[in-house]
């Protein structure tokens, strides 16, 4: 009953386990917050022990109803990677958030096994700390991957959980068994090299942190393998063999938008809060904000080699924001050429600590030199400053600048 209900509801499948299915769990998302691999997701850890079990977060639950939605895409989303002057967004947010179409649905079908059953329940679709990979795989769903997404052999990767908490006494599935065997395609397909050990991820390096989550500036050792993913990344999930059974997603709402296939950097760099928020209505890109979204495009820019988006990195150097600009320094030092840069540098005059960082940085790249000393309050947030309004050219070597 629920199997028919769920795919009327748009589920590619649903399967239920129950809250003690996940022993495992518990320790090992310990560790990866041990280890610091959550990064800046400090919700993560102040969440640690509701989301290690199910019944911390609800005592009274006796069954987990497990739904997965499939949203495989029409095309090999890697093909957008060979456009440089063109941005990547990751397949899940190319049209509608999915946790506003999953949601919807999860308490439409609650709604009706309360009507049957009398329980209570709860839906949840990344919207509470509930470890939904785990409960897929024990409820046969699927199995974690090595890249620790939940692998389906009828679906391969491109599957968005949902879960629905429930007091009926629901019979459980059989859990999935592990199908990677000896393949590590997409270990060795990451850019950034963010598995420490199949199984395992640091999130701190993985791009899809990087872009979406991570709030501050990129860190300079991951800008260039970042190429021109400017939101998430798809690279491990597509390099999967299993998607070879995929089938394209049916909702309309998460099917590929056309001009979020592969927007024209160009257009991106020019896009203001009001813009920014039009476009992406109704978009999981809308909720990392217009500054943090232009930062990705920046560094994007500074990757693809067109000197021709350089006017409008130029631009974004007056950008209100310091996230913007700093990314528009490191975009400009890479698209024009040394002395333009410095002379560049020479003209501006930068209160933000991040940013003048980016500049010395920039210039000591550029130059090809050791890298500048930083002068005091000069590195960022060091000294508990935030502001201090300095020409940049000031910073730079004599022989950068050309005054001597
Ligand atoms: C935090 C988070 C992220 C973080 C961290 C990802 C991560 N792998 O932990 C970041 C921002 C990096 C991220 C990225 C992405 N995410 Co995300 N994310 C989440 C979230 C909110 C929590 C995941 C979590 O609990 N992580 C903590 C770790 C410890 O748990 P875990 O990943 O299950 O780790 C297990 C393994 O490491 C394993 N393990 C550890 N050691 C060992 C050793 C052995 C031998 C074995 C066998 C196993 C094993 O056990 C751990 C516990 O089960 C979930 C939603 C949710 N509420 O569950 C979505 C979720 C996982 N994300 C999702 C998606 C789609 C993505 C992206 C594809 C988005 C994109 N295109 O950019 C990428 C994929 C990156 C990747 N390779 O994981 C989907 C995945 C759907 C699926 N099919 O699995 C989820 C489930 C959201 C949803 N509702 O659909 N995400
Ligand atoms: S999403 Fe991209 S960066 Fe993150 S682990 Fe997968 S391949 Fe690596
Ligand atoms: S690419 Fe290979 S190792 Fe990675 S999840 Fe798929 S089958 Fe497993």
């Amino acid at each position: 009953m629920i199997g028919r209900e769920a795919r009327l509801a748009g589920f590619a499948a649903v399967a239920v386990t129950t809250p003690d299915a996940i022993p495992l769990a518990p320790g090992r998302l310990r560790q990866f917050v041990a280890d610091a691999f959550h990064g800046s997701m400090g919700w993560m850890a102040d969440t640690l022990e509701r989301r290690a079990a199910p019944r911390t977060l609800w005592p009274e639950v006796r069954s987990i109803i497990v739904l997965a939605m499939n949203y495989a895409p029409d095309d090999d989303p890697r093909a957008v990677l060979e456009q440089p002057d063109r941005g990547a967004i990751s397949v899940y947010a190319r049209n509608r958030d999915y946790h506003d179409v999953i949601k919807g649905r999860l308490k439409e079908i609650a709604g009706r096994i309360v009507a049957r059953t009398g329980g209570d329940v709860k839906v949840f679709v990344d919207t509470a700390p509930v470890m939904e990979k785990p409960l897929a795989e024990a409820a046969g769903i699927g199995w974690q991957g090595k890249h620790t997404n939940l692998v389906s052999r009828e679906f391969g990767s491109w599957l968005f959980l949902g879960s629905i908490f429930t007091t009926a006494d629901i019979p459980p599935d059989a859990a999935e068994e592990d199908h990677c065997g000896s393949c590590r395609a997409c270990l060795d397909a990451c850019p950034t090299d963010a598995f420490p050990a199949p199984y395992r991820l640091d999130a701190r390096r993985c791009i899809s942190y990087l872009t979406i989550e991570n709030k501050g500036p990129i860190p300079h050792e991951f800008r260039a393998a970042i190429g021109n993913r400017i939101y998430g990344c798809d690279d491990c999930l597509a390099a999967c063999p299993w998607n070879k059974f995929a089938q394209e997603a049916s909702e309309a709402k998460l099917i590929a938008r056309d001009d979020l296939r592969a927007p024209p950097l160009a257009e991106l760099l020019m896009l203001d809060e009001k813009a920014f928020r039009t476009f992406f209505s109704g978009s999981p890109v809308k909720r990392i904000g217009r500054d943090r979204f232009l930062r990705n495009v920046l560094i994007s820019a500074g990757n693809s080699g067109d000197a021709a988006l350089a006017g409008r990195c130029r631009a974004l150097l007056d950008d209100a924001s310091p996230l913007v600009r700093g990314a528009a320094v490191w975009a400009l030092s890479r698209l024009i050429d040394r002395d333009e840069f410095a002379a560049l540098a020479d003209s501006k005059a930068e209160r933000d600590l991040n940013v003048q960082a980016e500049w010395i940085a920039a210039h000591s790249q550029a130059a090809s030199v050791p890298p500048l000393i930083a002068l005091p309050g000069t590195s960022p947030r060091e000294n508990g400053e935030k502001e201090d309004s300095r020409n940049i050219g000031a910073h730079l070597s004599p022989s950068f600048t050309g005054r001597r």
